[in-house]
């Protein structure tokens, strides 16, 4: 096996690329890592010192490659699949990095945020951030709903790196800070990407460790359940 991908199931950026290689059909080993863990978290930091997920690791050309977006480029390139990530056209292409970057960082950062801060000791809470956080998702929020009363996808017609983004992106961020009134294309789109096969699976095989996300109660009950 060629292709390693240093992830956890239930971090929303190790989605993003779980999705886009499930999208693209190619083959590649799953090796979870367990930041808890002192000895799998201090492998991982062996590979990558700045410790995010995922990271993934390509035998054949001696590679270790971090950054999700850097990633799926990446496996464009070397190893493309049944669809392509990052559009040919120029002008798509730019469309597909400029609403990946959005996704990443105007929608699941925030969502970070507030899931952090949940996790911080009670006196250590950060209310700045969290209102800071929650407007970031408020002003997202109003964007994607624009963009996307006209399109099916994030930049259009297809699929792309861009929607890898926003499924984690949009499922997390929607439970804790749900899109609400007005967001209506917003939870349309959302629909849409998680009824795609390579999503529900990701879902699939996050659900085991659901219990470990700090909002756990304010889940759906539809997302417990197995074919959610
Ligand atoms: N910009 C990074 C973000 C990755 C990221 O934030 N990963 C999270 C999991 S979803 C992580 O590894 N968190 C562990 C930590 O911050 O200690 C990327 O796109 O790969």
């Amino acid at each position: 096996m060629t292709l390693t991908l240093y992830q956890h199931p239930l971090a929303s950026f190790c989605h993003k690329v779980l999705i886009a290689l499930y999208e693209s059909g190619t083959v590649f080993e799953p090796s979870l890592v367990d930041l808890a863990d002192p000895d799998s978290s201090a492998a991982f930091l062996d590979l990558w010192p700045v410790g995010k997920m995922p990271v993934l690791h390509d035998a054949a050309r001696g590679a270790t490659v971090p950054e999700t977006s850097i990633i799926i480029e990446y496996l464009d390139q070397h190893y493309p699949g049944r669809l392509r990530m990052i559009p040919k056209d120029p002008e798509e292409a730019l469309q597909t990095r400029l609403w990946d970057r959005f996704y990443d960082l105007y929608v699941s950062v925030p969502m970070q945020t507030i899931v952090g801060d949940r996790l911080r000791p009670a006196d250590a809470k950060d209310p700045h951030g969290l209102n800071a956080a929650r407007a970031t998702l408020d002003m997202a929020y109003g964007m994607i709903a624009r963009q996307m009363e006209s399109r099916e996808w994030a930049t259009g017609t297809h699929f792309t790196m861009a929607d890898c983004s926003a499924t984690p992106a949009l499922f997390y961020a929607g439970i804790v800070h749900p899109f609400g009134v007005g967001h209506e294309t917003v939870a349309a789109y959302f629909e849409r990407l998680i009824a795609r096969p390579a999503a529900r699976r990701v879902l699939d095989e996050a659900r085991p460790y659901f219990d470990m996300f700090p909002f756990r109660e304010a889940m759906p009950e539809r997302f417990l359940k197995e074919d959610a």
